[in-house]
């Protein structure tokens, strides 16, 4: 990565779905060593903490089709702020999860500048969904959707009422569950999207090579990198919320974050849906770091 500063962000969230626990990625991964991880690759890592989620019980506003609204609002808004304050300092944010609404912030901070963003969308989910399409009401579904303009006004306007990225410059990587409204948008907006099968068929150094190909097309003039723990296989990644057998490896994932590497392309970072108390041992913060040293640059030789 060109850029050497790097700032850790936590967003230990888990009102974007109904499953507690996710709140905790943000320490799991820590404790994983992340930034003993990157430190060793030469880079200057400042943790600048969690920002702030207020703790409840229970989660509230259950009866709807935006589940715990208020809360993904406080903090989105709370983590686009935080974001944008790191870039303007000159340093790579690298955000920890939380639910895989928290992207709502993170892009929406993104967005203040850059005005050509690329992003890749790692995920076995597509994260398109409305309220209109939701099967569940969960906001953890609907962050992609969001940052295209699309859903409830209050997630729509956070940062700023303007759309945060164009729908072509978005590519989804490793999908095997996507909701019947989720394809239609796909297909009316021309979202990019390698499914399970693309990656069986093409293998993932093709694929790597077509996105990089892509966005160097479109002009980008960053590339954020959404990687959500579920896109891999759960054997590699239990601890996530909403697992889906057929996945992408741990090899795979390697060689992804690899390539992206070696292209130096990469501006932004967040891995979310960490959960610890559907992990085995950690296993899946684990994931989450190794896969971040071959995003910044580890070799073996
Ligand atoms: N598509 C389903 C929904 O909208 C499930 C999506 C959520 N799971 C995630 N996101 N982890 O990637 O409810
Ligand atoms: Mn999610
Ligand atoms: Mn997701
Ligand atoms: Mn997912």
């Amino acid at each position: 990565m060109k850029n050497k500063k790097i700032s850790i962000i936590g967003a230990p969230s888990d009102y974007g779905q109904l499953r507690r626990g996710v709140d905790m990625g943000p320490s799991a991964i820590r404790y994983a060593d992340v930034s003993e991880r990157l430190e060793a690759l030469g880079y200057t890592i400042k943790d600048e903490g969690d920002i702030i989620v207020k703790r409840a019980m229970s989660n509230t506003q259950l009866d709807t089709n935006l589940k715990n609204l208020k809360e993904v609002v406080e903090v989105c808004t709370q983590l686009s702020n935080k974001v944008s304050e790191v870039i303007a300092q000159g340093s790579f944010p690298l955000v920890l999860g939380g639910d895989h609404s928290i992207a709502i912030g993170t892009l929406a901070g993104l967005a203040e500048h850059y005005d050509n963003l690329g992003v890749i969308w790692y995920d076995a989910h597509a994260d398109l969904n409305t309220p209109a399409t939701s099967p569940s009401g969960n906001i953890h579904g609907m962050p992609l959707a969001v940052s295209i303009g699309l859903g409830d006004e209050r997630l729509v306007s956070i940062g700023g009422t303007e759309p945060k990225i164009k729908p072509e410059n978005i590519i989804i990587i490793g999908a095997r569950s996507v909701d019947p409204g989720e394809r239609d948008l796909i297909r009316e907006k021309g979202i990019k999207v390698y499914t399970m099968h693309e990656i069986d068929r093409m293998g993932m150094t093709r694929i790597m090579e077509e996105s990089i190909a892509y966005f160097k097309e479109r002009n980008v003039d960053g590339v954020h990198l959404s990687l959500d723990l579920d896109g891999l296989d759960p054997l590699y990644t239990p601890g996530v919320g909403t697992p889906v057998p057929g996945g992408i490896t741990y090899r795979e994932s390697h060689l992804a974050m690899e390539m992206l590497e070696e292209e130096g392309m990469i501006t932004s970072a967040e891995f979310v849906e960490v959960n610890p108390i559907l992990d085995e041992r950690n296993k899946t913060a684990d994931v989450a770091v190794a896969l971040m040293g071959s995003l910044f640059g580890e070799k073996l030789v």
